[in-house]
């Protein structure tokens, strides 16, 4: 059975985060993306949607990117190449170097139109057991830590099952200090997006007194054998986020000792069929795995929390409530969490309905494929 693909239509959005969300490298407040739709030859329609920011802190990937790779290169793809199982996209995608955000945007889709079709929830049809998720939540930097502690109570209060802390250089342990003094069982994590080098591996040290749950990204954000040296530094569980492109990143990772935990996200690594090999060898292998974020609206916050269903993720991810980011946001109806914990939904695909009324306010350009064979 082919998928017949019949149309495609790129949706540009710009949604405002209710907070701006400031990381070691910039700050993001506004998203602009793209919601993609994927429709068959019976009318059904799978969504994705595309996570990399309007500049290229994170990884190299842009908005516009994402926009040049898919119109020019992945869709005309799509249209000379017939598929029959959303896991033939990652090699048909192949002749194109890279990219993996605008590739997760469209394979993402197919695989939620894939799911449709045979009339399955997205969770099930991947083979995912746990219904329901533990939500954790990553909150960015605050130059006034007392702030960041009415967040955390904030979050602790709604049920979360663990908290990430963004640090740069500099804004570190005097943050983490004040907060495990206030919450000091808390299961608590920090996010150096690439801040420091090994130049810094004394300070580093300092962080074991802290009973974090893991350091994610301390090192450079190509980087993996830095990492393993560092590692062997520390009594800290290191997390690799930046680094992992890959199956193949992940198993040199693994091998070198760069980290003990791996935190997968859709975009990064090209999509879903990736991620499923990611996940197989972690659990494989007993390596730590949780699902990161992207401040998705609520297509790609469907899909990770689809993903997370998946037995080798044994840690709270970062994902939350739609209520979290967003006023409004565009499914139907929002994420939300009860007791820490976010339901898989059991209708077919992704499980959410899009908020047409919401997307209409967001959209701000509308670009269609057609001519499919
Ligand atoms: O490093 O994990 C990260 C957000 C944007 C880019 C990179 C990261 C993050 C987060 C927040 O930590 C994830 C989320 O809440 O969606
Ligand atoms: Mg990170």
């Amino acid at each position: 059975m082919a998928l017949n693909i019949k149309k495609i239509i790129l949706k540009r959005v710009n949604m405002t985060l209710k907070n701006p969300f400031k990381t070691s490298f910039g700050t993001v407040q506004d998203k602009d993306f793209f919601i993609i739709e994927i429709h068959d030859n019976t009318g059904e329609i799978g969504f994705g949607e595309s996570v990399a920011f309007s500049s290229p802190w994170y990884t190299e990937e842009t908005t516009e990117t994402t926009l040049h790779v898919m119109r020019d290169f992945l869709i005309p793809l799509l249209k000379t190449n017939p598929i029959s199982h959303p896991n033939d996209v990652p090699e048909i995608f192949k002749v194109i170097r890279g990219n993996n955000m605008a590739k997760a945007a469209l394979e993402t889709a197919i695989w939620d139109l894939y799911a449709k079709q045979l009339k399955l929830p997205l969770y099930k049809l991947i083979g995912g057991t746990q219904v329901n998720i533990d939500a954790g939540v990553s909150l960015g930097i605050e130059e006034d830590t007392s702030q960041l502690i009415n967040k955390i109570k904030h979050h602790v209060n709604l049920g979360v099952k663990r908290v990430k802390i963004k640090i740069k250089k500099n804004h570190d342990i005097d943050v983490i200090k004040k907060v495990r003094s206030v919450f000091p069982l808390l299961p608590l994590m920090v996010d150096a997006n690439s801040a420091y080098s090994l130049k810094d591996i004394e300070h580093l040290k300092k962080f074991d007194d802290y009973n974090l749950l893991m350091i994610e990204q301390p090192l450079g954000h190509n980087d993996i054998s830095e990492h393993a040296v560092l590692q062997k530094e520390l009594k800290t569980p290191l997390c690799l986020d930046e680094s992992i492109y890959s199956l193949e990143d992940v198993k040199l990772a693994h091998k070198l000792g760069s980290c003990q935990v791996i935190n997968l996200k859709l975009g990064r690594v090209g999509g879903l069929t990736e991620a499923i090999k990611i996940h197989d060898y972690c659990l494989m292998h007993n390596i730590d795995l949780w699902c990161g974020g992207m401040l998705e609206a609520g297509i790609g916050r469907a899909h990770n929390i689809a993903l997370s269903s998946l037995p080798g993720f044994n840690l709270p991810g970062d994902t939350g409530a739609s209520r979290d980011y967003w006023y409004k946001d565009i499914i139907i109806p929002e994420i939300t969490l009860v007791n820490g914990q976010i339901k898989q939904s059991n209708h077919f695909g992704i499980g959410y309905k899009i908020n047409q009324k919401h997307l209409n306010h967001y959209l701000i350009d509308e670009i269609p494929f057609k001519n499919f064979k």
